[in-house]
């Protein structure tokens, strides 16, 4: 092949988000706009040349066709191999896993995550840099920059030049295997490696968990599990796991087949949009329901789990794993020395680093601010409230490790008794001990965006107003004359990375109570048109006789006066949110 320069122009809007650049695959199709994106990403690259990097992707709708794209621009920048999922899939913590066993300089992945797929719907690209984890901010400000001077980029081509045909294409993406090519204008070499899209994930899951112990979990007659795969990519990854790992029956995966456009469902395990599964887990609905149900997002790094007719909210998942980690898993074995959750998860994991006596961390939204701390060995065990749990084995969330975690904690649990212990006693019996957490999030997808940011604007002069009117810099603040409980805290979270000493500014106003419970407002960075709001409440509950109340009732205050003192109804018109988790 050959390398040519291919004159460009800037492309606006291509900042990446909470997680990615994220758009309508429309917007991906139109000339240059994946190429101005990612060479933009390659020129932000030191020591590129030569290096080699994973590419893979959630399997949805143009994954194969920006594949090739990549692969060009790839070669076209001197880079020396790109090592691909089969059939162009890596889930987002498998991605996360190759770069660390084998030792990438970075690696690409075409992922929109939970947006659902298909020609008029979302398609997404996103780095992750050599220790597994998304760039960091100092990357991606980088790139953005770049998209906005950008006036060529480097593409290789046919020897005889023409630029639009892919001097690759002979590689079969389906066939594991290696084809290596020369370049004629320098005689460097360019490969392509297609690899297995499970082996190092799953050899690495198998180091972690006892899957002995796990099968015998499995193999009990009063415990049966049910996953459901949502049809997005970790369908394969939950069949050779649960099934032929550990022994679960054929039917044990639901929608297990990865489909372009994820059979034109939204690959979002929560309440909402798992409901198919909500149902089979409900005794009511479903004599037969399992003892344990799971899902996984469209690019398998989100989880929700589920008992029979019993939902474990994110931020107790997290608090009860790493509550439980040490006995239950033995890749934690050695002990934790901290933890972390972002921002608007709800505080239950704080109790448990409290009573473990280890560190707790509390950063923005977005995986990519667990990447130092778990680096530096500050905290292993992470959450964030979207579905997100994961720890240091990668710097991915991972669904399927937030799964195994609670199938171990089942089995330690239920060892030497008659009877399995159901994950509603494994919870109850969590908030015995440190209290509970009520918390729920509210979404208004697709507001616009003027809306959205006068409901913001609105909060910002709420804030000031309550600060301004302290006499003492600790004096409680009053945030409705109607309202009774004070607040202790208004502001917009700013973080501070405790490691390499970097800010995040602006990332969430919230309110906090004197009695610890929290109002939370935020505009999501994943969307792909419009705004999101997302609003975060938060009540924290000690006595055990208040423990058993559904989120909605026990939130309702907090809830109407969010709603209230926010406008947000009044400024949106939307009466209610699109998703409640
Ligand atoms: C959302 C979640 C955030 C998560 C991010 C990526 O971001 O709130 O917790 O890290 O999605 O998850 P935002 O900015 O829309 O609130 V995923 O599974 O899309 O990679
Ligand atoms: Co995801």
């Amino acid at each position: 092949f050959k390398v040519a320069p291919v004159p460009t122009t800037p492309i606006e809007g291509q900042k990446t988000g909470t997680s990615g650049l994220r758009k309508k695959v429309v917007v991906f199709q139109q000339p240059n706009y994946l190429h101005n994106w990612v060479q933009s990403l390659f020129s932000s690259l030191e020591a590129l040349k030569g290096s080699t990097i994973a590419l893979g992707g959630d399997g949805r709708y143009w994954n194969k066709e920006a594949i090739r794209i990549i692969c060009r621009l790839a070669a076209g920048n001197g880079v020396g191999t790109v090592k691909i999922g089969q059939n162009g899939i890596l889930c987002t913590p498998a991605m996360s896993a190759v770069i660390r066993s084998q030792k990438l300089y970075g690696g690409i992945i075409l992922t929109a995550s939970h947006n659902p797929g298909g020609p008029t719907n979302d398609f997404g690209i996103k780095y992750n840099v050599s220790n597994g984890g998304p760039a960091p901010e100092s990357v991606t400000s980088r790139i953005f920059a770049n998209t906005k001077s950008i006036s060529e980029y480097s593409i290789a081509t046919l020897p005889d030049g023409t630029t639009e045909d892919d001097p690759f294409a002979s590689v079969d993406l389906s066939v594991k295997g290696t084809t290596t090519f020369t370049n004629e204008t320098d005689s460097s070499t360019f490969t392509i490696e297609v690899i297995d899209s499970a082996d190092d994930y799953v050899n690495l899951l198998r180091s972690m968990f006892d899957f002995e112990k796990l099968s015998a979990l499995f193999a009990r007659p009063g415990f049966s599990f049910l996953f459901d795969a949502m049809s997005g990519v970790t369908g394969p990854y939950g069949r050779r796991i649960f099934i032929e790992l550990l022994g679960g029956k054929s039917d044990c995966v639901m929608r297990g087949e990865t489909l372009e456009d994820f059979g034109g469902g939204h690959p979002d395990p929560n309440l909402t949009y798992a409901a198919e599964l909500v149902a089979k887990c409900d005794p009511e609905q479903n004599p037969n329901a399992p003892d344990m149900g799971a899902a996984s997002d469209g690019d398998g790094d989100r989880n929700m789990i589920l008992g029979k007719g019993f939902f474990v909210t994110p931020s107790d998942s997290v608090a009860v794993i790493a509550a439980k980690a040490v006995e239950a898993i033995p890749y934690f074995s050695k002990g934790l020395s901290g933890v972390a959750r972002s921002m608007p998860t709800a505080g239950a994991l704080d109790r448990v680093a409290k009573g473990l006596g280890i560190e707790m961390h509390e950063v923005p939204t977005g995986w990519k601010y667990f990447g130092n701390l778990m680096d530096a060995g500050r905290a292993q065990i992470c959450g964030e409230e979207s579905f997100g749990t994961g720890s240091d084995h990668v710097r991915e969330k991972d669904g399927i490790f937030a799964i195994l975690s609670w199938l171990s904690i089942i089995a330690y649990e239920s060892e030497g008794k008659d009877k399995v212990v159901s994950i509603e006693e494994i919870v109850t019996e969590h908030w015995k001990k440190y209290g509970r957490n009520y918390f729920s999030r509210y979404d208004y997808e697709e507001v616009e965006t003027d809306a959205a940011n006068a409901v913001m604007s609105h909060l910002d002069d709420l804030q000031a107003k309550m600060n301004a009117a302290r006499t003492t810099p600790d004096e409680p603040m009053v945030i409705d004359p109607t309202f009774e409980t004070k607040v202790s805290v208004a502001d917009n979270f700013a973080y501070v990375d405790p490691v390499d000493g970097s800010e995040a500014k602006g990332q969430g106003r919230r309110f906090v109570f004197s009695d610890g419970s929290r109002v939370i407002f935020r505009l999501s960075g994943t969307g792909s048109s419009g705004a999101t709001i997302r609003m975060y409440v938060e009540r924290y509950e000690a006595d055990e006789a208040g423990q058993k109340e559904d989120a909605q009732v026990a939130l309702k205050p907090f809830i109407d006066l969010a709603l209230r003192v926010s406008k947000l109804q009044e400024f949106t018109g939307r009466e209610k949110p699109t998703v409640i988790t």
